[in-house]
């Protein structure tokens, strides 16, 4: 397959943007080679500048719940930039926005629009501060939050892509408020609280955790954190940034049956662009500007052609389009270790309905460690060898693979002729 016009644009932008990209993940790093460049995308089909053609498993990591170019959102958004790209002042349509939301996520009694899933983190985290008027916050090794100061500890998607531990910039004095334990470990939890009884703001936690890979809360796990954070007066905050409407029309909370305090929220909420909320408890969220004395604000928050965008996709959601993502998610995960473990290779797969993971060379992942333990070495030549075939996996073993509604049992037969060649032929000279 030719990329050559990928190579010199990528060539080209390194001159001018930081490692040529403008997110980490994207420079290929974590696998090598060369960021292939995009010109159009539809459905579940991507076409790059040499214009080859690929089934995306990336879709744009995770807002595609709808497929690349869904007609509803492109008529959305044509009628809205016709009328203004943006006011700075209020609009009906950020109403309709935070009054969606809340009926599909209950426990969003008010919401706050943002520009990005690291900015509702980042606003969620000093709301629970002020709230409880507590320094401490608790986070999970292997899960991310997006970049802001407090959230980098042990975190996951580019920072263990390209094995950063610890961000310089970040002053000491702030990583210390910021304590981590491991995903899935309850006794750990419940040791911590005794320590610092009192003393916690707020634990938070991708529900299901999606940026070390896709792993998946052990039962019981994420009922203990509401327990143990109601005892203490901490708030409980999910980060449903990538599972938000991903996994169930009331995300992992309607899932899992467990109610935070707060919420943040992304990528599906945007259909594509740049879009975050957070939201929660009246009472919490009572204190935020200009309702109460927690700072936050934003000259792009609401932005009418997001809101849009965002709208269209929300307004298409609805439990029936779950159960087919499920099975067919499940289809392609299922063929894939099925093909891994005939090709010779031990592999684990987890899925929850439209994300999932393979990880080479490890039975079963259930927290950062045996994330750690996994086989990057081969995901690495999987991915180029998909890549080659025709099939756009994320440049990270560390990162989960997305389907949407309009992937098919098409794609996923031709997904998984490409894996059983790629592996066996891996299998050959390893
Ligand atoms: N943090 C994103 C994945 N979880 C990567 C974003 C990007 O590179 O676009």
């Amino acid at each position: 397959m030719n990329r050559n016009r990928s190579r010199e644009l990528f060539a080209r932008a390194k001159s001018k943007v930081p490692g040529g990209v403008n997110s980490p993940v994207r420079a290929f790093g974590g696998v090598g080679g060369d960021p292939v460049f995009f010109v159009s995308g539809n459905g579940p089909w991507l076409t790059d500048e040499d214009g080859n053609r690929y089934v995306d498993y990336v879709a744009s990591w995770g807002p595609m719940l709808f497929g690349h170019s869904n007609p509803k959102l492109v008529a959305a958004v044509t009628e809205q930039a016709s009328k203004s790209m943006g006011f700075g002042a209020p609009t009906e349509l950020e109403i309709r926005m935070a009054e969606k939301i809340s009926a599909l996520m209950p426990s969003l009694e008010r919401v706050r629009m943002v520009s990005s899933g690291t900015e509702a983190a980042m606003s969620a985290i000093r709301l629970a501060r002020g709230f409880t008027a507590r320094d401490l916050i608790l986070k999970f090794s292997g899960c991310y939050h997006g970049h802001s100061d407090s959230l980098l500890s042990k975190a996951g998607s580019g920072l263990l892509t390209f094995g950063i531990p610890n961000c310089p910039g970040i002053p000491n004095d702030i990583a210390k408020l910021t304590l981590t334990l491991p995903f899935n470990d309850i006794s750990a939890l419940e040791k911590l609280f005794k320590e610092n009884p009192q003393r916690i703001a707020c634990v938070i936690v991708e529900p299901v955790a999606g940026n070390m890979g896709c792993v998946i809360p052990h039962q019981g796990y994420l009922e203990c954190l509401r327990e143990v954070t109601r005892r203490d007066g901490a708030l409980l905050i999910f980060d449903e940034v990538i599972t938000g409407f991903r996994l169930a029309s009331g995300g992992a909370q309607s899932l899992f049956g467990v109610t935070p305090d707060l919420t943040t929220l992304g990528k599906i909420i945007g259909g594509g662009l740049p879009v975050g909320a957070f939201g929660g408890r009246q009472d919490v969220m009572a204190h935020i500007a200009p309702d109460g004395p927690v700072y936050q604000a934003g000259t792009l928050s609401g932005n009418p052609l997001a809101m849009a965008a965002g709208l269209a996709a929300l307004e298409q959601i609805n439990p029936e389009i779950y159960p087919a993502l499920e099975e067919q998610t499940r289809a392609l995960a299922d063929g894939l270790t099925y093909a891994a473990r005939s090709a010779g290779f031990t592999v684990a797969c987890n899925q929850v309905c439209g994300m999932f993971s393979l990880f080479f060379g490890v039975d079963a992942v259930n927290n950062f460690d045996d994330v750690m333990r996994a086989d990057a070495g081969i995901y690495r030549k999987f991915f180029h060898k998909m890549l080659d075939a025709g099939v756009y996996l994320a440049p990270s073993a560390y990162e989960v693979g997305f389907l949407s509604t309009s992937h098919t049992a098409e794609t996923t037969a031709l997904t998984l002729k490409a894996a059983e060649k790629a592996l066996h032929e891996i299998k050959e000279v390893v």
